[in-house]
Protein backbone atom coordinates (compact mmCIF):
# COMPACT_ATOMS: atom_id res chain seq x y z
CA UNK A 1 0.00 0.00 0.00
CA UNK A 2 1.05 3.45 -0.98
CA UNK A 3 2.09 5.67 2.17
CA UNK A 4 1.79 8.96 2.65
CA UNK A 5 2.50 12.23 4.98
CA UNK A 6 -0.35 14.32 6.13
CA UNK A 7 0.91 18.05 6.82
CA UNK A 8 -0.27 20.79 8.10
CA UNK A 9 0.52 23.87 6.31
CA UNK A 10 -0.13 26.32 9.48
CA UNK A 11 0.71 30.20 9.72
CA UNK A 12 3.09 29.51 12.58
CA UNK A 13 4.23 33.48 12.70
CA UNK A 14 0.49 34.49 13.27
CA UNK A 15 0.18 31.72 16.13
CA UNK A 16 3.28 32.75 17.64
CA UNK A 17 2.41 36.46 17.81
CA UNK A 18 -0.72 36.40 19.37
CA UNK A 19 -0.65 33.52 21.49
CA UNK A 20 -0.14 34.43 24.97
CA UNK A 21 0.39 31.63 28.01
CA UNK A 22 -2.34 30.02 29.81
CA UNK A 23 -1.23 32.02 33.07
CA UNK A 24 -1.95 35.38 31.40
CA UNK A 25 -5.01 37.36 31.77
CA UNK A 26 -3.92 40.26 29.97
CA UNK A 27 -1.96 40.71 27.06
CA UNK A 28 -0.66 43.91 25.03
CA UNK A 29 -1.45 44.31 21.33
CA UNK A 30 -1.32 47.01 18.85
CA UNK A 31 -1.36 49.55 21.65
CA UNK A 32 -4.44 48.02 23.41
CA UNK A 33 -4.86 45.68 26.36
CA UNK A 34 -6.01 42.50 25.46
CA UNK A 35 -8.32 40.83 27.94
CA UNK A 36 -7.94 36.92 28.60
CA UNK A 37 -9.63 37.15 32.20
CA UNK A 38 -13.36 35.74 31.94
CA UNK A 39 -13.42 37.78 35.12
CA UNK A 40 -13.21 41.38 34.04
CA UNK A 41 -15.81 40.45 30.99
CA UNK A 42 -17.85 43.65 31.64
CA UNK A 43 -21.64 43.45 31.64
CA UNK A 44 -23.73 43.70 28.92
CA UNK A 45 -26.78 43.15 27.03
CA UNK A 46 -27.56 41.25 23.77
CA UNK A 47 -29.67 42.89 21.24
CA UNK A 48 -33.39 40.72 21.51
CA UNK A 49 -32.75 38.50 18.47
CA UNK A 50 -36.64 38.16 18.31
CA UNK A 51 -37.43 42.21 18.69
CA UNK A 52 -38.17 43.72 15.33
CA UNK A 53 -37.56 47.28 14.76
CA UNK A 54 -41.04 47.86 15.24
CA UNK A 55 -40.97 46.95 19.01
CA UNK A 56 -42.79 43.69 18.69
CA UNK A 57 -41.44 40.26 19.43
CA UNK A 58 -41.35 37.53 16.49
CA UNK A 59 -44.35 35.56 16.74
CA UNK A 60 -43.89 32.57 14.80
CA UNK A 61 -41.02 31.66 11.85
CA UNK A 62 -43.41 32.74 9.22
CA UNK A 63 -43.15 36.25 10.86
CA UNK A 64 -39.10 36.09 11.57
CA UNK A 65 -38.55 34.72 7.54
CA UNK A 66 -40.70 37.71 6.75
CA UNK A 67 -39.90 40.56 8.87
CA UNK A 68 -36.94 40.44 11.32
CA UNK A 69 -34.61 37.41 9.41
CA UNK A 70 -34.48 40.03 6.27
CA UNK A 71 -33.98 43.12 8.83
CA UNK A 72 -30.96 41.66 10.80
CA UNK A 73 -29.08 40.50 7.41
CA UNK A 74 -29.97 44.41 6.57
CA UNK A 75 -28.04 45.41 9.59
CA UNK A 76 -25.38 43.13 9.40
CA UNK A 77 -24.40 44.37 5.84
CA UNK A 78 -24.95 47.82 6.77
CA UNK A 79 -23.03 47.44 9.51
CA UNK A 80 -20.56 45.06 9.55
CA UNK A 81 -19.81 43.28 6.16
CA UNK A 82 -21.52 45.97 3.60
CA UNK A 83 -23.41 45.72 1.14
CA UNK A 84 -23.02 42.77 -1.66
CA UNK A 85 -24.19 42.88 -5.18
CA UNK A 86 -27.65 41.55 -6.37
CA UNK A 87 -27.21 40.87 -9.80
CA UNK A 88 -24.42 40.39 -11.89
CA UNK A 89 -24.01 40.09 -15.95
CA UNK A 90 -23.45 36.12 -16.13
CA UNK A 91 -21.01 32.75 -15.49
CA UNK A 92 -19.91 30.62 -17.50
CA UNK A 93 -17.62 27.28 -16.48
CA UNK A 94 -14.98 25.63 -18.26
CA UNK A 95 -13.66 22.26 -17.17
CA UNK A 96 -10.11 23.20 -17.45
CA UNK A 97 -8.56 19.31 -16.12
CA UNK A 98 -10.44 15.97 -15.48
CA UNK A 99 -8.54 13.10 -14.10
CA UNK A 100 -11.86 10.58 -14.33
CA UNK A 101 -9.06 7.56 -12.06
CA UNK A 102 -7.54 10.43 -9.10
CA UNK A 103 -6.77 8.99 -5.48
CA UNK A 104 -6.10 5.67 -7.37
CA UNK A 105 -9.11 5.42 -8.91
CA UNK A 106 -11.52 6.17 -6.23
CA UNK A 107 -12.23 9.64 -7.19
CA UNK A 108 -12.75 12.10 -10.40
CA UNK A 109 -10.72 15.52 -10.32
CA UNK A 110 -12.47 18.43 -12.01
CA UNK A 111 -10.87 21.51 -12.24
CA UNK A 112 -13.27 24.16 -13.13
CA UNK A 113 -12.58 27.98 -13.93
CA UNK A 114 -15.53 29.97 -13.09
CA UNK A 115 -15.48 33.16 -15.61
CA UNK A 116 -18.50 35.70 -13.58
CA UNK A 117 -18.70 38.76 -15.89
CA UNK A 118 -20.67 42.24 -15.01
CA UNK A 119 -20.30 44.94 -17.20
CA UNK A 120 -18.16 43.78 -19.88
CA UNK A 121 -15.41 42.60 -17.09
CA UNK A 122 -14.40 39.57 -15.68
CA UNK A 123 -12.77 37.39 -13.11
CA UNK A 124 -11.85 33.70 -13.11
CA UNK A 125 -11.94 31.57 -10.07
CA UNK A 126 -10.25 28.34 -10.11
CA UNK A 127 -12.10 25.57 -8.60
CA UNK A 128 -10.65 22.15 -7.48
CA UNK A 129 -13.84 19.47 -6.90
CA UNK A 130 -12.58 15.74 -6.37
CA UNK A 131 -15.77 13.48 -6.71
CA UNK A 132 -16.28 9.72 -5.72
CA UNK A 133 -16.23 7.11 -8.24
CA UNK A 134 -19.04 4.75 -8.17
CA UNK A 135 -21.82 6.94 -7.09
CA UNK A 136 -25.08 5.76 -7.93
CA UNK A 137 -26.75 9.25 -6.98
CA UNK A 138 -25.16 12.52 -7.38
CA UNK A 139 -22.41 13.21 -4.27
CA UNK A 140 -23.23 15.40 -1.10
CA UNK A 141 -20.30 17.91 -1.46
CA UNK A 142 -18.30 20.01 0.90
CA UNK A 143 -16.77 23.31 0.11
CA UNK A 144 -13.92 24.94 1.69
CA UNK A 145 -13.44 28.60 1.73
CA UNK A 146 -9.46 27.99 1.76
CA UNK A 147 -7.91 31.06 3.23
CA UNK A 148 -4.40 29.61 3.13
CA UNK A 149 -2.10 28.72 0.25
CA UNK A 150 -3.15 26.21 -3.01
CA UNK A 151 -0.73 24.03 -1.46
CA UNK A 152 -3.24 22.79 1.06
CA UNK A 153 -5.88 21.77 -1.78
CA UNK A 154 -3.33 20.63 -4.36
CA UNK A 155 -4.85 18.71 -7.42
CA UNK A 156 -2.00 16.62 -7.91
CA UNK A 157 -2.16 15.22 -4.69
CA UNK A 158 1.03 15.37 -4.29
CA UNK A 159 0.61 17.48 -1.70
CA UNK A 160 -1.63 16.31 1.68
CA UNK A 161 -3.21 18.69 4.24
CA UNK A 162 -5.15 17.91 7.00
CA UNK A 163 -6.50 21.69 6.03
CA UNK A 164 -8.38 19.90 3.45
CA UNK A 165 -7.97 16.10 3.42
CA UNK A 166 -9.61 15.45 0.34
CA UNK A 167 -8.91 11.22 0.78
CA UNK A 168 -10.84 11.03 4.01
CA UNK A 169 -14.08 12.81 2.49
CA UNK A 170 -13.77 10.54 -1.18
CA UNK A 171 -13.83 7.30 1.68
CA UNK A 172 -16.58 8.62 3.66
CA UNK A 173 -18.82 9.04 0.44
CA UNK A 174 -18.65 12.96 -0.06
CA UNK A 175 -17.17 15.39 -2.70
CA UNK A 176 -15.05 17.66 -1.54
CA UNK A 177 -14.08 21.02 -3.35
CA UNK A 178 -11.88 24.42 -2.56
CA UNK A 179 -11.43 27.76 -4.03
CA UNK A 180 -8.64 30.29 -2.95
CA UNK A 181 -9.80 33.87 -1.36
CA UNK A 182 -7.31 35.56 -3.01
CA UNK A 183 -8.98 35.20 -6.59
CA UNK A 184 -11.78 36.82 -4.92
CA UNK A 185 -10.35 39.32 -3.30
CA UNK A 186 -6.59 39.39 -2.07
CA UNK A 187 -5.85 39.17 1.40
CA UNK A 188 -4.25 41.99 1.76
CA UNK A 189 -5.35 45.32 3.11
CA UNK A 190 -3.55 47.63 -0.20
CA UNK A 191 -5.17 44.60 -2.48
CA UNK A 192 -8.21 43.29 -1.78
CA UNK A 193 -9.98 45.55 -4.40
CA UNK A 194 -7.98 43.42 -6.89
CA UNK A 195 -10.72 41.16 -7.93
CA UNK A 196 -14.56 41.18 -7.79
CA UNK A 197 -14.69 44.36 -6.38
CA UNK A 198 -12.37 46.56 -8.64
CA UNK A 199 -13.07 44.58 -11.74
CA UNK A 200 -16.81 43.62 -11.26
CA UNK A 201 -18.55 46.08 -8.50
CA UNK A 202 -16.31 48.83 -8.43
CA UNK A 203 -19.24 51.03 -7.12
CA UNK A 204 -19.12 48.99 -3.72
CA UNK A 205 -15.81 50.54 -3.20
CA UNK A 206 -17.28 54.30 -2.92
CA UNK A 207 -19.36 53.28 -0.54
CA UNK A 208 -19.20 53.49 3.20
CA UNK A 209 -21.42 50.37 3.60
CA UNK A 210 -19.85 48.51 0.38
CA UNK A 211 -18.74 45.29 1.01
CA UNK A 212 -14.61 44.11 1.52
CA UNK A 213 -12.82 41.05 1.42
CA UNK A 214 -15.36 38.75 3.64
CA UNK A 215 -18.65 40.19 1.44
CA UNK A 216 -16.38 39.27 -1.62
CA UNK A 217 -15.60 35.92 -0.54
CA UNK A 218 -18.67 35.05 0.90
CA UNK A 219 -20.42 36.22 -2.20
CA UNK A 220 -17.87 34.13 -4.49
CA UNK A 221 -18.67 30.88 -2.65
CA UNK A 222 -22.45 31.56 -3.83
CA UNK A 223 -21.26 31.64 -7.33
CA UNK A 224 -19.54 28.08 -6.60
CA UNK A 225 -22.88 27.44 -5.01
CA UNK A 226 -24.29 28.18 -8.76
CA UNK A 227 -21.47 26.03 -10.56
CA UNK A 228 -22.93 22.92 -8.23
CA UNK A 229 -26.18 23.48 -9.15
CA UNK A 230 -25.14 22.72 -13.02
CA UNK A 231 -23.04 19.70 -12.16
CA UNK A 232 -25.03 16.34 -12.05
CA UNK A 233 -22.01 14.90 -9.77
CA UNK A 234 -22.99 17.00 -7.10
CA UNK A 235 -25.67 17.33 -5.06
CA UNK A 236 -26.75 20.88 -4.84
CA UNK A 237 -29.42 20.48 -2.11
CA UNK A 238 -26.25 18.72 0.08
CA UNK A 239 -23.41 21.34 0.17
CA UNK A 240 -21.53 21.58 3.39
CA UNK A 241 -19.76 25.36 3.26
CA UNK A 242 -16.60 24.99 5.90
CA UNK A 243 -14.37 28.22 6.69
CA UNK A 244 -11.62 28.17 9.06
CA UNK A 245 -10.82 31.76 10.99
CA UNK A 246 -11.41 34.70 8.71
CA UNK A 247 -12.32 32.01 6.43
CA UNK A 248 -14.77 30.74 8.97
CA UNK A 249 -16.10 33.91 9.30
CA UNK A 250 -16.89 33.90 5.72
CA UNK A 251 -18.40 30.79 5.66
CA UNK A 252 -21.60 32.10 8.65
CA UNK A 253 -21.95 35.32 6.29
CA UNK A 254 -21.99 33.08 3.13
CA UNK A 255 -24.76 31.02 5.00
CA UNK A 256 -26.60 33.85 6.32
CA UNK A 257 -27.08 35.69 3.02
CA UNK A 258 -27.28 32.31 0.88
CA UNK A 259 -30.06 29.58 1.93
CA UNK A 260 -29.16 27.21 -0.53
CA UNK A 261 -26.39 26.32 1.67
CA UNK A 262 -27.26 23.12 3.46
CA UNK A 263 -24.89 22.62 6.10
CA UNK A 264 -22.44 25.32 7.59
CA UNK A 265 -19.18 25.02 9.13
CA UNK A 266 -16.81 27.12 11.11
CA UNK A 267 -13.50 26.78 12.64
CA UNK A 268 -12.16 28.76 15.00
CA UNK A 269 -13.64 31.91 14.03
CA UNK A 270 -13.28 34.26 16.71
CA UNK A 271 -13.89 37.74 16.10
CA UNK A 272 -16.82 38.92 13.53
CA UNK A 273 -17.48 35.29 13.21
CA UNK A 274 -19.21 33.09 15.76
CA UNK A 275 -17.53 35.16 18.62
CA UNK A 276 -19.50 37.78 20.91
CA UNK A 277 -18.46 40.80 20.34
CA UNK A 278 -19.80 42.78 23.68
CA UNK A 279 -17.88 40.24 26.17
CA UNK A 280 -14.51 42.38 24.49
CA UNK A 281 -12.40 38.99 25.67
CA UNK A 282 -9.45 38.17 22.93
CA UNK A 283 -9.63 39.80 19.52
CA UNK A 284 -11.82 43.11 19.92
CA UNK A 285 -13.66 44.84 17.16
CA UNK A 286 -11.60 47.60 17.87
CA UNK A 287 -7.94 45.19 17.14
CA UNK A 288 -9.58 43.50 14.31
CA UNK A 289 -10.48 46.97 12.75
CA UNK A 290 -7.39 48.33 13.13
CA UNK A 291 -5.44 44.94 12.16
CA UNK A 292 -8.00 43.90 9.25
CA UNK A 293 -9.79 46.71 8.36
CA UNK A 294 -9.96 45.66 4.91
CA UNK A 295 -12.40 42.61 5.59
CA UNK A 296 -15.51 45.24 6.98
CA UNK A 297 -17.47 47.74 5.88
CA UNK A 298 -15.93 51.02 6.53
CA UNK A 299 -18.73 51.59 8.71
CA UNK A 300 -18.10 48.75 11.16
CA UNK A 301 -14.81 51.31 12.36
CA UNK A 302 -17.80 53.36 14.08
CA UNK A 303 -17.98 50.71 16.43
CA UNK A 304 -14.30 49.98 17.24
CA UNK A 305 -14.78 52.15 20.92
CA UNK A 306 -18.42 51.40 21.29
CA UNK A 307 -19.86 47.85 20.52
CA UNK A 308 -22.32 48.27 22.65
CA UNK A 309 -23.86 50.58 20.52
CA UNK A 310 -23.83 47.80 17.48
CA UNK A 311 -27.74 47.15 16.52
CA UNK A 312 -26.07 43.15 15.95
CA UNK A 313 -23.93 40.98 18.10
CA UNK A 314 -22.79 37.50 16.42
CA UNK A 315 -25.35 35.09 17.85
CA UNK A 316 -27.87 36.99 15.40
CA UNK A 317 -25.41 35.82 12.67
CA UNK A 318 -26.07 32.05 13.83
CA UNK A 319 -29.89 32.94 14.16
CA UNK A 320 -29.75 33.42 10.28
CA UNK A 321 -28.61 29.83 9.79
CA UNK A 322 -31.57 28.44 11.14
CA UNK A 323 -33.36 26.26 10.86
CA UNK A 324 -30.48 25.06 8.52
CA UNK A 325 -28.07 22.70 10.86
CA UNK A 326 -24.45 24.92 12.50
CA UNK A 327 -21.28 23.67 13.61
CA UNK A 328 -19.03 25.31 15.00
CA UNK A 329 -15.42 24.66 16.81
CA UNK A 330 -12.77 26.36 19.21
CA UNK A 331 -9.59 25.43 20.11
CA UNK A 332 -8.17 25.15 23.98
CA UNK A 333 -4.90 26.95 22.70
CA UNK A 334 -6.76 29.76 20.97
CA UNK A 335 -8.24 32.19 23.60
CA UNK A 336 -7.75 35.10 20.64
CA UNK A 337 -11.12 33.80 19.26
CA UNK A 338 -12.83 33.47 22.52
CA UNK A 339 -14.27 29.94 22.74
CA UNK A 340 -16.59 30.56 25.79
CA UNK A 341 -17.86 33.80 23.63
CA UNK A 342 -17.98 31.58 20.96
CA UNK A 343 -20.51 28.91 22.65
CA UNK A 344 -22.30 31.79 24.18
CA UNK A 345 -23.83 32.56 20.32
CA UNK A 346 -25.02 29.55 19.81
CA UNK A 347 -26.73 29.35 22.88
CA UNK A 348 -28.24 32.90 22.12
CA UNK A 349 -29.40 31.53 18.81
CA UNK A 350 -31.86 29.11 20.06
CA UNK A 351 -35.17 30.72 20.15
CA UNK A 352 -35.10 31.15 16.45
CA UNK A 353 -34.15 26.83 15.97
CA UNK A 354 -37.33 26.62 18.76
CA UNK A 355 -39.43 28.46 16.66
CA UNK A 356 -38.79 25.93 13.95
CA UNK A 357 -38.74 23.00 16.43
CA UNK A 358 -35.41 22.07 15.61
CA UNK A 359 -33.82 19.68 18.02
CA UNK A 360 -30.51 21.81 19.43
CA UNK A 361 -29.52 19.28 22.30
CA UNK A 362 -26.57 22.04 23.47
CA UNK A 363 -26.27 22.33 27.46
CA UNK A 364 -26.03 26.50 28.39
CA UNK A 365 -22.61 25.51 29.72
CA UNK A 366 -19.50 24.91 26.91
CA UNK A 367 -19.45 20.76 26.58
CA UNK A 368 -15.94 19.50 28.31
CA UNK A 369 -13.07 19.33 25.71
CA UNK A 370 -13.09 17.24 23.07
CA UNK A 371 -16.73 16.08 23.33
CA UNK A 372 -18.32 17.21 20.55
CA UNK A 373 -22.19 17.55 20.13
CA UNK A 374 -23.49 16.04 16.80
CA UNK A 375 -26.89 14.81 17.36
CA UNK A 376 -28.56 18.28 17.32
CA UNK A 377 -29.28 21.32 15.15
CA UNK A 378 -26.89 23.21 16.42
CA UNK A 379 -23.39 21.40 16.49
CA UNK A 380 -20.11 22.45 18.29
CA UNK A 381 -16.94 20.89 19.81
CA UNK A 382 -13.96 22.25 21.67
CA UNK A 383 -10.75 20.39 21.11
CA UNK A 384 -7.21 20.42 22.27
CA UNK A 385 -4.83 22.44 20.47
CA UNK A 386 -4.19 25.46 18.62
CA UNK A 387 -5.55 27.74 16.27
CA UNK A 388 -6.29 25.29 13.04
CA UNK A 389 -8.71 23.19 10.87
CA UNK A 390 -7.33 19.75 11.37
CA UNK A 391 -8.10 16.36 10.55
CA UNK A 392 -10.05 16.01 14.15
CA UNK A 393 -12.09 18.86 13.11
CA UNK A 394 -13.12 17.11 9.61
CA UNK A 395 -14.25 14.24 11.06
CA UNK A 396 -16.49 15.40 12.92
CA UNK A 397 -17.53 17.40 10.49
CA UNK A 398 -18.49 13.98 8.30
CA UNK A 399 -20.22 12.92 11.63
CA UNK A 400 -22.37 15.73 11.76
CA UNK A 401 -23.00 15.23 7.75
CA UNK A 402 -23.90 12.13 8.18
CA UNK A 403 -25.94 12.74 10.76
CA UNK A 404 -28.34 15.65 9.03
CA UNK A 405 -28.05 14.27 5.67
CA UNK A 406 -29.14 10.75 7.17
CA UNK A 407 -26.26 8.62 5.49
C1 LIG B 1 -6.01 36.53 13.01
C2 LIG B 1 -7.21 37.38 13.18
C3 LIG B 1 -8.37 36.50 13.48
C4 LIG B 1 -8.43 35.30 12.55
C5 LIG B 1 -7.09 34.77 12.10
C6 LIG B 1 -7.06 33.87 10.87
O1 LIG B 1 -4.82 37.16 12.98
O2 LIG B 1 -6.97 38.27 14.21
O3 LIG B 1 -9.55 37.25 13.48
O4 LIG B 1 -9.23 35.58 11.47
O5 LIG B 1 -6.20 35.78 11.84
O6 LIG B 1 -7.77 34.07 9.90
O7 LIG B 1 -6.24 32.94 10.89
Amino acid sequence: MKRFRWIAITPLLHILTITPTFAQKTDRFMGETVNYDEAAVPSYTLPNVLLKANGQLVKNKKDWEKERRPEIVNLFKANVYGQTPIDLDSATYVLTNKVADAMGGKACLKEVAIHIWNKGKQVTVPLVLFVPNNMRKPAPVFLLINNRSKRNTDPTRAVKSTFWPAELLIEKGYAIAAFQVGDAAPDKKDAYQHGVLDQLFPELLTQEDGMKAIGAWAWTASRVMDYFETDKDVDAHKVALVGHSRGGKTSLWAGALDQRFALIFSSCSGSTGASLARRRYGETVSLINKQFGYWFANTYKQYSDRVDDLPVDQHMLIALLAPRPVYTTNATEDRWADPPGSYLSLVNALPVYKLYQRLVNIPTEPPPVNTPIINSFIGYHFRTGIHDLNLYDWENFVRFADHHFGR
